[in-house]
């Protein structure tokens, strides 16, 4: 077959655009690509919502890949094991209810996994501001991550969602945008808390209880729900990111519209 490189080029931009213009109105958007989102938009995909994921970075994956400190191992406690059986990823039974497993198979197929089961995921995008709408989020703005770093001045787009998760990480750059544009979130003190120092077994328990609705349409996952509403951190142990994934999903999947 002779390979002709316009036609190489054609193919990339049309099959970019037709999933891209598939992805401008849906059920959920998600910001970030961590451990709590992937698990988050595999559950939804799984019920039939239409969900996109926009990450910033080439590969998605978050703070999984690294495990601790760049050993690429991570632990997961007894209650969310499931969550990464569910998904063909090996574990080893550590005793007293530790489990560890290769950071680098769980992150690869917590991405296949999502995506298998529809989530679209776009990678070097950011999540730069989102739209809302009588006191309600809308969707979200977006702009090359490329345009970021070079510090072009070029205007985003728009991408309309029903829901939106913020899974963002420690910076909950989402719940931050909102607070700054829209005023006050559904905290204890209506703004951001602030993320607390390490303490594992109080931050993974908090992780999961935080996972909530903190403007309206707009939720937390994940470690940002610690930030927004002021727990500790926990390092590599994510039990209470895949848990938080299954949380939020669950949490959208019981609204009404
Ligand atoms: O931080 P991250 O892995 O999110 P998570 O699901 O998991 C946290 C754990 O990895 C770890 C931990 C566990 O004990 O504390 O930190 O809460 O992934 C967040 C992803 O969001 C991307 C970022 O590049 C990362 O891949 N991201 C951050 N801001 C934006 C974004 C943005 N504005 N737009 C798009 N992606």
């Amino acid at each position: 077959m002779p390979i002709d490189e316009v036609i190489i080029t054609r193919k990339i931009v049309e099959r970019f655009s037709k999933e891209f213009i598939e992805s401008l109105d849906v059920d959920v958007v998600i910001a970030g690509a961590g451990p709590s989102s992937l698990t988050a938009a595999r559950y939804l995909a799984k019920a039939g919502k239409r969900v996109v994921i926009f990450e910033r970075r080439l590969s998605p994956g978050g703070g999984m890949w690294g495990g601790g400190m760049t050993f690429p191992a991570i632990v997961v406690q007894e209650e969310s094991k499931h969550l990464l059986e569910e998904i063909g990823v090996k574990l080893t039974n550590e005793g007293g209810g530790y489990y560890t497993a290769d950071s680098v198979e769980a992150s690869a197929k917590m991405i296949a996994a999502a995506i298998d089961a529809g989530a679209r995921l776009f990678n070097a995008i950011t999540v730069e501001d989102v739209m809302i709408r009588d006191s309600k989020v809308t969707g979200v703005v977006i702009n090359w991550s490329a345009v970021d770093v070079a510090g072009l001045h070029v205007d985003p787009v728009s991408v309309r969602s029903k829901y939106v998760i913020d899974a963002t990480g420690h910076a909950a750059e989402v719940c931050r945008i909102v607070q700054t544009k829209a005023g006050k979130l559904k905290t204890p003190s209506g703004r951001i808390e602030g993320e607390k120092s390490m303490w594992a077994e109080v931050g993974e328990k908090m992780t999961v209880k935080n996972t909530v609705e903190v403007f309206p349409n707009l939720y937390v996952a994940g470690m940002a729900c610690n930030a927004v509403m002021g727990a500790p951190r926990m390092g590599p142990i994510f039990g209470g990111m895949l848990l938080s994934g299954k949380k939020v999903a669950e949490l959208i999947l019981r609204r009404k519209k």
